[in-house]
């Protein structure tokens, strides 16, 4: 298979109703943020594109509650979660709002060019209607009992059982409820729009059909819906927050927001060429069929990035579709779903308060819901940080690097003749590299990692069998050229924990006397260590200790 020329990388749109959690970042943005990262430390041009989902129904049901206006919430989520994924090192290119005139601009168009093309037709339906607050009710505006027999669970949502994740029509719910009065609301006539996805089910079919290498869990959802068959979905809705629909005769409707999302990844790569003053520079990441456009998603959004937007995109023309769409499974915290309500989230904002991000990347890595739904706790976190992070890695780097400032006045010393100890630990770094390139190309994350740890183990080996602390008394020869060994394996051990960790690689960096904003270095050419003389800086250790009173007081925020 040739590689594309450029990458097109995105992360879900996280609705600018409430804060980023753990989940979230397992889910969505940390894969992507060490794939693009990859990408780049692999010569590749990839442009990362995410931002603010601020129309539709969860926002204003969010004001509604908080009695605020949606421009307010949105205003605060917006800015909160930019800056919780800048706070983790997760660095979109652009992170755009939906709301903004572009964005709506593009999403019309969209709408008019389907419209016009006959792949949207109106039509008269039943909806809920609350007598009591006078309004129809659209998807999250009904909760009632999920309507799967195999599920049966409170709580379900107009659109969604987030228990056992079936899409749903409001009318589906068992004993409906108003979710702003909880009165039962009534069925009644109105139109909408419904974009016609039996149109595309053909050429929907032919083209998951070439895809290879995708996860198993989006190949196996989009064959039940196909199987099932592909019908009309409605696009548009009752409720005055959101684009309006470009039609004279829907009047006060706006679009669904799941129709004008997606086009957010579009409508934000080209508001940030804009701003780089090459206005036209979008369309080779989006027209260009040299550029793999690939989607990070949770499991949930399944349906709407491998089948409703790229039906969308065939109708449109012109614009490229999918190459993958990366879903993970969803990430529990004590073995229950993370809820917004029941404060049971351990949220972004609240754990950079208390500590850097790499400990999270680590553990969101390692305990990645790749193939299935993970588990947080505090305990796990804290043990995967202290008994390998801060004790395998860290510790490798920091003997290394605190040995050479005490014993060899932070001079890199000279390298005599290497044993087959050397040569064997310097050939498995080598080797590393092409190991962790070929998980990463292949969307296994935590394997990677699991690949990296295995060398900062070796790399301890060798450091424990070399013994430079005995040698520096017997041998200075041989003690400088272990010591010129091991800082060789930092330097490989920073060049692959990049992605992954990219604030400690850029201090390792600096203490190897380097200047950090050079990252990312190229696997394929990446320079020599510090040559023989080089002073180096002070270092600190890269990680921490996570105590049993941090823990217990992250469990106290919890429920
Ligand atoms: N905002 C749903 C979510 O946050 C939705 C994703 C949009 S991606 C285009 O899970
Ligand atoms: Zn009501």
């Amino acid at each position: 298979m040739t590689q594309p020329k450029r990458y097109l990388v995105t992360s879900a749109l996280p609705y600018a109703n409430g804060r980023i959690h753990v989940g979230h970042i397992a889910g969505a943005y940390l894969p992507a943020d060490i794939y693009v990262r990859f990408l780049r430390s692999t010569g590749r041009d990839a442009v990362f594109v995410c931002g603010s989902d601020e129309n539709g129904v969860p926002i204003t049901i969010t004001a509604e509650k908080a009695g605020i206006s949606p421009q307010e919430v949105v205003d605060k989520f917006h800015n909160a979660n930019a800056k919780a994924f800048a706070g983790l090192d997760i660095a979109f290119d652009v992170y755009g709002r939906t709301t903004s005139k572009h964005h709506a601009g593009i999403s019309q168009e969209f709408f008019t060019n389907l419209f016009g093309k006959g792949h949207i037709e109106p039509r008269t339906e039943q909806q809920l209607f609350c007598g009591k607050c006078n309004r129809f009710l659209p998807d999250r505006y009904v909760s009632g009992r999920c309507p799967n027999p195999e599920c049966n669970a409170p709580g379900a949502k107009g659109d969604q059982c987030e228990v056992c994740g079936r899409t749903l029509s409001p009318l589906e719910l068992v004993e409906p409820a108003c979710a702003l009065c909880g009165s039962r609301p009534e069925p009644r006539e109105t139109r909408h729009w419904y974009i016609k996805l039996g149109d595309f089910q053909k050429g929907l079919e032919a083209w998951l059909a070439t895809k290879e290498g995708w996860r198993e869990n989006v190949g196996r959802f989009c064959k039940g819906w196909f199987k099932e068959g592909l019908g009309a979905r409605s696009i548009t809705r009752d409720i005055s927050w959101g684009i309006p629909v470009p039609l004279a005769e829907a009047k006060g409707k706006v679009l669904y927001v799941w129709f004008d999302a997606p086009i957010g990844y579009l409508s934000f790569t080209q508001e940030l060429f804009a701003s780089r003053g090459d206005p036209d520079g979008w369309k080779r990441y989006w027209s260009d069929p040299d550029c793999a456009l690939i989607h990070f998603i949770g499991k949930d959004n399944i349906v709407f990035h491998a089948i409703v937007w790229p039906a969308m995109l065939m109708g449109h023309g012109g614009i490229n579709l999918p190459s993958n769409v990366v879903a993970n499974e969803f990430l529990n915290v004590r073995g229950q779903k993370s809820s917004k309500s029941r404060n049971w989230a351990v949220w972004i904002e609240e754990y950079l308060a208390a500590f850097p991000p790499d400990p999270l990347r680590y553990y969101l890595t390692t305990n990645a819901p790749e193939g299935r739904d993970a588990d947080f706790s505090w305990e796990d976190l804290q043990s995967r940080n202290n008994s390998e992070l801060a004790a395998v890695l860290g510790n490798f780097v920091h003997r290394t690097l605190a040995f050479t400032e005490k014993y060899l006045d932070g001079v890199v010393p000279e390298r005599g003749t290497l044993g087959d100890l050397e040569k064997g630990v310097l050939a498995e770094a080598e080797a590393a590299v092409k190991e962790v390139s070929a998980e990463l190309e292949a969307f296994r994350f935590k394997a990677g990692l699991q690949r990296v740890m295995k060398l900062a183990q070796s790399a301890n080996r060798y450091f424990d069998s070399a013994a430079p602390w005995k040698s520096r008394k017997t041998d200075m020869a041989a003690c400088g050229t272990a010591i010129s060994v091991c800082i060789e394996l930092v330097d490989r051990l920073a060049l692959l924990m990049y992605p992954y960790m990219p604030g400690s690689a850029a201090r390792i960096e600096s203490y190897l006397a380097r200047d950090p904003k050079q990252l990312p270095r190229q696997w394929s050419a990446p320079g020599n260590p510090p040559a023989a003389g080089t002073k180096l800086s002070k270092p600190e250790p890269l990680f921490r200790q996570i105590e049993k009173e941090e823990v217990d007081a992250a469990n106290a925020k919890l429920g």
